[in-house]
């Protein structure tokens, strides 16, 4: 194409963080100057850094804030200065001087910012006190370097917990009572060390709410295994007993155990943390009972209890986090599902990280996000976890997104900020979560040429492979996925405009490109997977720009077909083409008895007699939807359609036709009858019992019969 979006006149794209104020932006030029300065005369400054206690840092002690993990900095031409409340702090301290010194710039990503008048005082601490990421998805676990990797960007981001609980860990969960074997033990007590090292808690955690006992033996065998943990090092557990059922998911029981691994566990070491549980019913949704209720009475004040929100997949807010806390008598540990996508595991959550409430952080006794299974796209969001835990009432979603991809890719950032918009909602899932602003520019600027971006960008980012080499790997069948979404979407504008010319030849040709693309994309799968989920074939812009092309194919086809009879054999056959027709069975005729256009819940019934009176009532139009690539079946007399159940349900406003349930797959059988299948949100076969269309597991053969 001749025009690469990034190169674009017509579609400039680049809205990088605006500045709030025109003041502000000043005074933070001001800054980056001075700053700037004092790096020059850097021979002459003094550095110190310490922490609260010590005597170097003795004379800020009145500046560092109380808080637990807080820091005092200041920088003037003449000296730097790091003072941590703790050790924590000052490594806090720290990671916050580098940052200003790499962006040049400071926002009100701190708390406390004093311009002097030669330089800048920070005072800052986090909003809350646990802030990380529990890996506790299904899937491939992460590998030893995307571990290693993600300590080293939580000490920089001042992420203080990770939380390892892998599902598909064998030594986490199917086989809890089983020591790691040597090689394996060895890796884990290296991670440890580098979670320690950049101020991470490494907790490890324990599944066995599968097959445990609840007698001495198994109590026994979970202490026996935090045992061995504490031998590599760990420091602080969890027991998780989450999407588990039976005898493992009673309240009474769990709590006895939480508070048995207190006494002979957790109290017996001097540096050992209290202890974390995932409740069985560990979100609103799943509540019922006293479960709840048994674990905040029986269970140790200290424990700390994990919550997903309202929802497995939820965003959180401040009623939401009052209503648990009140259930469990003490501050829950937000386990946010996001962005993990073990339940779409086409999709990537790329999109930006909102909707939690920005008034919790003295409501949540801690707050990890369950990322995907790429480690590195996970970072993305995990950004925006480390800013929105840290200064959470200045939170800002869309600047975080912003930084994140900057830093994330910064030798092609609107390449991968592209791929990022391209890649954010997850369309209809078990958990109902939706995320706004995909391909937000897609419509706003002319269609080949979003196309043409999406390839020219696949491009500018699988070139730039060896800068990001750990991202790119894990995003490359999405990006390359991306390539090919927009390839077709070449291909179906040039269908568009061959039929728009009446050029047969070339609107078969195209399409037949169309095709071979798609096969194409077929062939691409995300990752192959050990673990307890199948193998993905990546979807980009799957509700925006992917159902575009789809859609659009189909219904050139469709038009096509009306006019042209040139190349038939080539184009995709349709069981049924467009018309009306009877729907018979064993030579009755399906009959819209009370033909009325408002009238709903009564349904079509087969008669015997053909109705010459009315005979609208038993003649069916029969259209395909490209949006679902099934076929409609409404009445030609009143219009109505049928619905997945072989039932009129025709109120436009309280039902109207939802082509997801509505519409239907037509298989045709050697000797010319047809079956007819739901095959969209309902599932079954169409058979007629008393007369009527039911649906079940058999299936009835039906004539279709041409008017
Ligand atoms: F423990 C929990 F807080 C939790 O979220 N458990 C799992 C988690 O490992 C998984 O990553 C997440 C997202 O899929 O949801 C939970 O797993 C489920 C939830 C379901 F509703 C697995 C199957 C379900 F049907």
């Amino acid at each position: 194409m001749k025009m690469p979006c990034r190169k674009s006149q017509e579609w400039d794209n680049s809205k990088y963080s605006v500045p709030e104020d025109f003041d502000k932006m000043m005074r933070q030029i001001v800054l980056l100057l001075l700053f700037v300065l004092c790096l020059g005369s850097f021979g002459e400054t003094k550095k110190v850094v310490g922490t609260a206690g010590e005597k170097a840092v003795k004379a800020y002690l009145k500046k560092i804030p109380q808080q637990a993990e807080g820091f005092f900095l200041k920088v003037t031409p003449k000296e730097i200065i790091v003072a941590g409340r703790d050790e924590s702090g000052t490594f806090y301290g720290e990671q916050a001087l580098k940052q200003i010194q790499n962006s040049k710039l400071i926002n009100s990503k701190y708390k406390e910012v004093n311009l002097l008048d030669d330089g800048f005082e920070i005072r800052d601490w986090p909003s809350v006190a646990c802030r990380g990421v529990i890996e506790g998805f299904y899937g491939n676990p992460w590998s030893h370097l995307d571990r290693l990797r993600q300590f080293e960007f939580y000490g920089k981001h001042k992420l203080n917990i990770y939380v390892y609980g892998p599902k598909d860990d064998p030594y986490h969960r199917a086989h809890w009572r089983d020591p790691y074997p040597e090689t394996e033990a060895a890796k884990l007590r290296e991670l440890v060390e580098a979670a320690h090292r950049n101020r991470v808690q490494f907790v490890w955690a324990i599944h066995p709410g599968g097959d445990i006992k609840w007698n001495k033996q198994d109590s026994l065998a979970v202490v026996n295994k935090l045992n061995l943990m504490y031998g590599l090092g760990v420091r602080t557990f969890a027991v998780f007993f989450d999407d588990i059922g039976g005898e493992g998911a009673r309240a009474e029981k769990q709590a006895g155990l939480m508070n048995y691994l207190t006494d002979n566990f957790v109290r017996k070491h001097k540096d050992v943390q209290p202890l974390i549980i995932c409740p069985t019913q560990y979100n609103k949704n799943w509540s019922g009972g006293d479960y709840l209720s048994t674990l905040g009475t029986k269970m140790y004040p200290e424990v700390r209890i994990m919550w997903t929100g309202n929802s497995v997949v939820d965003m959180i807010d401040r009623d939401d986090m009052e209503w648990i806390n009140a259930q469990i008598k003490r501050k829950a540990f937000i386990w946010l599902n996001y962005p993990v996508n073990d339940y779409c595991q086409s999709r990537l959550l790329m999109g930006k990280t909102y909707g939690n409430g920005l008034d919790i952080a003295d409501l949540v006794s801690g707050f990890c996000s369950n990322p995907m299974e790429y480690a590195e796209a996970s970072k993305v969001s995990l950004y925006s976890i480390a800013d929105y835990c840290w200064n959470m009432s200045a939170y800002d979603a869309e600047r975080s997104w912003e930084e994140a991809i900057e830093e994330l890719m910064p030798t092609s950032k609107e390449a991968f900020r592209f791929f990022c918009e391209n890649n954010i909602d997850i369309g209809k899932t078990v958990h109902g979560l939706r995320r706004d602003g995909e391909s937000p520019d897609f419509d706003k600027v002319p269609n080949e040429l979003y196309f043409s971006c999406l390839v020219t960008e696949a491009d500018a980012l699988l070139a730039d492979s060896l800068s990001q080499p750990e991202m790119l790997q894990e995003i490359g069948p999405w990006v390359e996925t991306m390539r090919v979404l927009g390839q077709r979407g070449l291909q179906v504008i040039a269908m568009q405009k061959a039929l728009q010319e009446k050029d047969s030849v070339g609107f078969v040709a195209h399409y037949r490109a169309f095709q071979k693309l798609e096969d194409k994309q077929k062939g691409i799968i995300s990752r192959n997977y050990e673990g307890s989920i199948v193998k993905a074939k990546p979807v980009v812009s799957g509700t925006v720009v992917t159902p575009w092309v789809n859609e659009t194919a189909l219904q050139l086809i469709k038009d096509y077909k009306k006019c042209f009879t040139y190349g038939l054999d080539f184009l995709p056959q349709q069981a049924i083409e467009d018309g009306q027709y009877y729907i018979m069975y064993e030579g009755k005729f399906l009959t819209d008895v009370n033909a009325s256009p408002d009238r709903d819940g009564d349904f079509p019934v087969f008669v015997a007699e053909a109705d010459t009176i009315n005979p609208q009532r038993q003649l069916w139009n029969i259209e395909f939807v490209p949006e679902t690539g099934r076929f409609k079946i409404t009445n030609a007399q009143d219009g109505r359609y049928i619905n997945e159940l072989g039932t009129f349900w025709a109120n436009k406003n309280t039902k109207p036709f939802n082509a997801e349930w509505n519409t239907y797959v037509f298989t045709k059988t050697p000797e010319g009858s047809y079956t007819i299948q739901c095959a969209g949100r309902a599932f079954g076969n169409w058979f007629v019992e008393d007369n009527r269309i039911k649906n079940g597991k058999q299936s009835s053969k039906f004539q279709i019969k041409k008017l």
